[in-house]
């Protein structure tokens, strides 16, 4: 490892309107009570927490065909992009703490503004590529991807609040891990469009090791690039992350889980990360929450180093008798 950013700047987003269900506007502050900025500080990371974004609520937002508040997912995801794009301007690993995951649209749209020729790794039990047009439920949060990729342009329509950005992304350049519960309009854009995921009947077939080796193969053998990870809490099995809003059973394990960010982290390439979806006000319990949110301080600090083999030292900083 070279000289990459040893600083992460913590940008929360407590934003709601890319789905129907109230709380995961907490997410941020139920991610940062499971003591985030301790565990960042202790794997020597210089960690600049900027608080979070404040979002506006647009009075006059009807409905785009059957997608709710389109206007106002647009405006914030304007606003954490131009966010985002500053935190990695300025030499940081930008941490975006959700909030639903529409905001990952701006998230990834910032990161490419600094670094154009980015990677994205999605963790999720869903696609999130429905455009508009196939989205069952018309939320915005399951439509994230649609909103980044030059080859679906065309299926695309113009969505009031979204006309500051145009697709930046190529199919090739994208890796899902963990699906589970893709809508048949998306299924058919992943096939048409080519784009390389592993399901988790894959995860079960070839191993999380073997999944690692292809997903990194496929995204960085050519060249060395940087790494956006955009993980959604509901890729993990839901007795492990109980507090999220869409839940699909079946989901990943947490050994699969912190596997895929350790093998992140050891490429050296991450350099923005989302961590969304978790919302506090679903869990049946304080200890569902306590365990969710506790999750995703695991998967963060595992994305950034935290090692199960334990910290690096210096032989020389063992203690020697006197
Ligand atoms: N695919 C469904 C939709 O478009 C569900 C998306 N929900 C998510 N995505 N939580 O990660 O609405
Ligand atoms: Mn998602
Ligand atoms: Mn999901
Ligand atoms: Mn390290």
């Amino acid at each position: 490892r070279t000289d990459r950013a040893h600083s992460v700047a913590v940008l929360g987003a407590p934003f709601s309107k890319g789905q129907k269900r109230r709380g995961v506007e907490h997410g941020p502050k139920a991610i940062r009570d499971a003591g985030l900025v301790e565990r960042l500080s202790q794997l020597d990371y210089h960690v600049h927490d900027f608080g979070d974004l404040s979002f506006q609520h647009l009075e006059m937002d009807g409905h785009f065909m059957h997608v709710p508040f389109p206007r106002t997912v647009g405006r914030a995801s304007q606003l954490v992009s131009g966010a985002v794009s500053s935190a990695v301007g300025a030499g940081h690993i930008s941490l975006m703490l959700g909030g639903d995951h529409s905001l990952a649209i701006g998230s990834v749209e910032g990161h490419a503004q600094q670094c154009p020729d980015l990677c994205l790794v999605w963790v999720d039990a869903h696609a999130d590529i429905n455009t508009p047009l196939t989205s069952p439920s018309g939320n915005l949060h399951g439509q994230s991807v649609a909103f980044m990729l030059k080859e679906l342009q065309e299926k695309m329509p113009d969505v009031p609040g979204f006309s500051w950005m145009k697709p930046f992304l190529s199919a090739t350049d994208l890796v899902y891990i963990g699906l589970r519960d893709v809508d048949p309009g998306e299924h058919i854009i992943l096939k048409n469009l080519g784009i390389q995921y592993f399901s988790m009947r894959d995860i079960d077939r070839l191993g999380i090791h073997r999944v690692m080796e292809v997903t990194l193969d496929h995204l960085l053998a050519r060249k060395q690039r940087p790494i956006h990870l955009s993980f959604d809490i509901d890729a993990f099995d839901p007795c492990l992350a109980p507090a999220t809003g869409t839940p699909v059973n079946g989901g990943l394990t947490y050994r699969e889980g912190i596997y895929i960010t350790e093998e992140i982290h050891n490429t050296g390439l991450l350099s923005a990360m989302d961590l969304v979806e978790v919302n506090p006000i679903l869990g049946t319990s304080r200890e569902a929450v306590q365990a969710t949110a506790g999750l995703a301080v695991d998967v963060i600090a595992s994305s950034l180093g935290q090692t199960r083999e334990g910290a690096h030292m210096a032989y020389r900083e063992i203690p020697t008798p006197k």
